[in-house]
C-alpha cells in the first residue's frame, strides 16, 4: 500500500481542490479518521502558523505532515518568483523560507507550483526560466542541512504556461542539479498534458518527491476515468516511497467526497 495522504486548508477558495477546509490541528483529526498517514497543508504563510500546535496534534493522532504547500502565497498575496520587481522576487523567496523551515521540522517537502507565476511573454521565456533557477538554487543550499526538500509541480497549461509536463520540469531540475530539489506529477495535470499516465512515472522515477491524485473530473480518484490501478501499481514497480496526496475538491460534498476516495483508495 502506496503512503496516502489527504489536503487541508484553513484559506482554500471552495473552486480549489482541497477535501478540507478547516483549522489545521482539526485536520489531522479528520485526516486519521478517514484512514489516511498522512496530512498535506496548504499554507499563505508558514512563518505566521503555530509550528507547535501542528506538532501536537500530529504526535497526537499519529497523522504525519506530507508536505506543505505554497499556492495561497500567489493567490492571496500574489507573490511571484518571476516578478520583474527584485523587491517582489525577494519576498517570494522569503516567504519560501518560512515554509521550509517548516517542512524541515516534520521532515517534509514543500510544494512549488503557482508561485513560478506565468512567463509575461514567449520571448522571456528563457530569461524567466534563469531568474526562476536562481531563486531555487538559492533556496536549495538554503536547506542543505536541513531536513525537508523542494517538489516542483508539473502543472497543465491553463494554469500556467511554462513546466507543464515531467520531461520540461525534469530538464528545470536538472539545471538546479541539487538533491533537494525533485520533481511532483499531480494526475489530473497529466492526464492533460502526458500521452501516457504510467510512463512519466517509470521515465523520471527518480525524479520523483511527491504525487497529487484527483480523477480527470478533479473528483476524487475513481469518480472519473483514469487508471489509478495502473498507476498505482506502477508506483510500486518502480519502488515509490514517498507521499501520495489527494487533491481534489470536496464534491458532491466534503463528507461523500472524503469517505468515497478512502473507499476507492482501499479497493486498489
Ligand atoms: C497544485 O498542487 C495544483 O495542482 C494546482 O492545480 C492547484 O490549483
Ligand atoms: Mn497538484
Amino acid at each position: 500500500m502506496l503512503n496516502y495522504a489527504i489536503c487541508a486548508s484553513e484559506g482554500a477558495a471552495l473552486h480549489e481542490p482541497v477535501l478540507f477546509r478547516g483549522s489545521y490541528t482539526d485536520a489531522f483529526a479528520y485526516a486519521g479518521g478517514l484512514g489516511y498517514k498522512g496530512l498535506e497543508i496548504h499554507l499563505r504563510d508558514a512563518a505566521a502558523a503555530d509550528a507547535g500546535a501542528l506538532a501536537q496534534a500530529s504526535a497526537a493522532t499519529g497523522v504525519r505532515v506530507a508536505a506543505v504547500a505554497t499556492g495561497l502565497a500567489k493567490r492571496v498575496d500574489g507573490l511571484s518568483l518571476i516578478d520583474d520587481d527584485k523587491a517582489g522576487r525577494r519576498a517570494a523567496v522569503q516567504r519560501l523560507k518560512g515554509h521550509l523551515d517548516l517542512a524541515a521540522r516534520f521532515g517534509c517537502t514543500v510544494i512549488i507550483g503557482s508561485m513560478r507565476a506565468n512567463v509575461p511573454s514567449p520571448a522571456r521565456r528563457e530569461e524567466c526560466y534563469a531568474v526562476l533557477a536562481d531563486s531555487i538554487k538559492y533556496l536549495a543550499d538554503y536547506i542543505a542541512d536541513k531536513n525537508c526538500s523542494i517538489v516542483f509541480e508539473a502543472i497543465n497549461r491553463y494554469e500556467n504556461n511554462y513546466l507543464n509536463n515531467a520531461a520540461e520540469t525534469a530538464d528545470f531540475i536538472d539545471r538546479i542539479g541539487s538533491d533537494k530539489v525533485l520533481m511532483l506529477l499531480d494526475t489530473f495535470h497529466m492526464n492533460i498534458e502526458e500521452r501516457d499516465m504510467c510512463a512519466p512515472l517509470r521515465d523520471y522515477a527518480k525524479y520523483l518527491g511527491h504525487i497529487h491524485f484527483a480523477d480527470n473530473t478533479r473528483w476524487y480518484p475513481g469518480h472519473g476515468q483514469i487508471d489509478f490501478g495502473a498507476i498505482a501499481r506502477t508506483l510500486e514497480e518502480v519502488g515509490y516511497d514517498k507521499w501520495v496526496s489527494m487533491e481534489y475538491l470536496p464534491l458532491p460534498d466534503e463528507e461523500t467526497a472524503g469517505r468515497k476516495g478512502m473507499e476507492f483508495l482501499r479497493g486498489l
